[in-house]
């Protein structure tokens, strides 16, 4: 009686539900490189090479473990190519009576797994991701009912559950929920963020390193500055590294942005945590440790918690409640193609160069960056959000669609008309202005609206304005912008947007990167 337990590459926790009451010297443990994955979008490559890498390693530590653990690799002879075709030769290779799997993260991946009892002829057992702390079934519960989803009312009940900055009385630590309006201040000229370290790669990060160069070689993305941890320890390092250096800060800092500074005070922990490396209810904690410590102050301890516990247990709980439709809509009509510069990063304006050209680098960006230079961006031009939602799962080291799709789909572009965000987060260069210091670099002036050197981002926001105009009525949040658009003299209004539609048309669409 074997049973065949099946991790997926997002799937590397040594506590994950699929590998609980295992006998190790009957059931076999199975994880696969399959060229499927590999192509559904063109993954950055960096990407591939992490997940192959946290897998391998994964397995490695099983068998050391004694467990019966067998990895497929992409180029192995006999590789089918797909997760279905390899859980199917394993159980006839097996002889395996019963599958067990942990839920993906992935609505197509779990159409696939719900699958196999068929394809196989055994039960399959996919039990419940428990490395999150709400179930999909404990958020379909919180979300009954409620008119409006909002994250901040979750995010309470969360704190209250998971008992993080409580008092014994219930009340949040500090008095407030939220101390975000403390954390929007501009990078001070001279601040110079702590360097942070990087895993130099091992034999095992060298084998999938060379593999990916020579099965994917005009594939988008640089492998050279591969250092990521791939392992639960250095994970455990990289955080460690982040809560002594870099989080006292994180608070303030958390909506800059400055060229030549990736990483700001971010966590980065982002790729481990999303992988199964880390898990989120221990780094929250050892947040918390810190702030209880004397060594950050709360607005930081807080903003950092209100992410992973807030907002990545909340997109999670939206996507599965929202699939298979979510990723459908299309609110505001949005249909032009990706332009060529969010793959070449060859575009004149500075914000969006120095994000797409670290995004193409490093596979990361931080939140602004994604938010209010590349999202913005692709909401204010109305690109297709099948296009944008492809290509921010492709690009991102951290992307899965569970938490990809909400945060393109919904926060950034607006396209699921609301359910995210409570109005679209559109902003002219004034934003980007005042947070980073992109502009002081640009070919183009953040003063300027109209005409010869303006900043394309200021007309094309009174494009986005005036073109949704008549949906933006019933929205109070949107009264302003209406209002200053109604104001602008008709003549004015006609010459931004003319600039805007000859700039857009001027876009050379991007290329089939697949
Ligand atoms: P930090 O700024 O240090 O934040 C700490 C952690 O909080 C992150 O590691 C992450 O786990 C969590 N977090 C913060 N914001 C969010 C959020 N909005 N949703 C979910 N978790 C959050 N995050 C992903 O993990 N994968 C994605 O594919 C992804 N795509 C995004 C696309 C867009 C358009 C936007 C606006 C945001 C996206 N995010 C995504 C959220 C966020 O940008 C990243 O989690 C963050 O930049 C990761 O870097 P970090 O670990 O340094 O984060
Ligand atoms: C994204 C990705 C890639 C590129 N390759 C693999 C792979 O070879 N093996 C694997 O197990 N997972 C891979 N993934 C992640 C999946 O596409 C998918 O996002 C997760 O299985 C969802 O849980
Ligand atoms: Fe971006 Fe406009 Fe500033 Fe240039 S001027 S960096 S395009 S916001």
């Amino acid at each position: 009686m074997t049973t065949l337990r099946i991790i997926l590459g997002d799937q590397c926790s040594r506590g994950l539900s699929a590998l609980r009451d295992l006998d190790r010297a009957r059931d076999v443990v199975l994880s696969m490189e399959v060229a499927e994955e590999t192509g559904t979008v063109p993954h950055h490559r960096q990407k591939i090479a992490l997940i192959f890498s946290m897998l391998r390693h994964f397995h490695a530590a099983l068998v050391a473990r004694g467990v019966r653990a067998e990895h497929i690799r992409l180029d192995d002879p006999e590789n089918s190519g797909s997760f279905t075709g390899e859980v199917l030769r394993a159980v006839r290779r097996h002889r395996a009576s019963r599958i067990i799997a942990t839920h993906p993260g992935e609505w197509r991946v779990a159409e696939a797994m719900r699958g196999w009892e068929a394809a196989a002829g055994i039960p399959v057992e996919i039990r419940e991701d428990d490395r999150f702390l709400c179930t999909r079934a404990e958020f379909a519960r919180w979300a009954g009912g409620r008119r409006q989803l909002r994250m901040e009312y979750f995010y309470r009940e969360m704190r209250q559950r998971h008992r993080l900055l409580l008092e014994p009385d219930g009340t949040p630590t500090g008095g407030q929920w939220n101390y975000d309006a403390e954390n929007r201040k501009r990078l001070p000229p001279g601040e110079s963020p702590p360097p942070v370290p990087r895993f130099a790669p091992d034999a095992i990060t060298r084998e999938v390193l060379e593999l990916v160069a020579r099965r994917f070689p005009r594939r988008y993305g640089g492998l050279e500055s591969f250092g990521w941890p791939v392992t639960a320890r250095d994970a455990g390092v990289a955080l460690r590294d982040f809560l002594a250096h870099r989080l006292p800060r994180f608070g303030d800092y958390q909506d800059a942005m400055a060229a030549g500074e990736p990483v700001l005070y971010h966590s980065l922990v982002s790729p481990a945590l999303n992988g199964g490396l880390l898990d989120p209810l221990e780094v929250c904690q050892a947040a918390e440790a810190e702030y209880r410590a004397g060594r950050a102050p709360l607005n930081a301890v807080e903003g950092f918690i209100r992410q992973i516990l807030g907002w990545r247990e909340y997109v999670r709980g939206l996507y599965w409640l929202r699939m298979p439709g979510y990723a459908e809509g299309n609110a505001l009509e949005a249909k032009r193609p990706l332009p060529e510069f969010y793959w070449s990063a060859e575009t004149d304006m500075a914000c969006l160069r120095h994000t797409l050209a670290q995004t193409r680098d490093h596979a990361h960006a931080h939140h602004i960056q994604r938010l209010m230079v590349a999202g913005n961006f692709a909401l204010l031009a109305g690109i297709d959000p099948a296009a944008v939602n492809a290509w921010y799962l492709a690009v991102y080291l951290d992307a899965y669609e569970w938490v990809q799709l909400p945060n393109t789909h919904g926060m950034a572009l607006f396209a699921d008309g609301g359910v995210m965000a409570s109005k679209p987060y559109a902003a002219s260069g004034a934003y980007i202005h005042r947070m980073s210091d992109y502009c002081g670099q640009c070919r183009h002036d953040v003063r300027r609206a109209e005409g010869e050197g303006a900043c394309p981002f200021n007309f094309l926001y009174w494009d986005f304005i005036a073109r949704h105009a008549e949906r933006w009525r019933g929205n109070a949040r949107m009264a302003l912008p209406l209002r200053n658009l109604e104001r602008m003299p008709p003549e004015r209004l006609a010459t931004l947007r003319a600039q805007a539609a000859r700039f857009l048309e001027s876009l050379p669409p991007a290329a089939d990167y697949c």
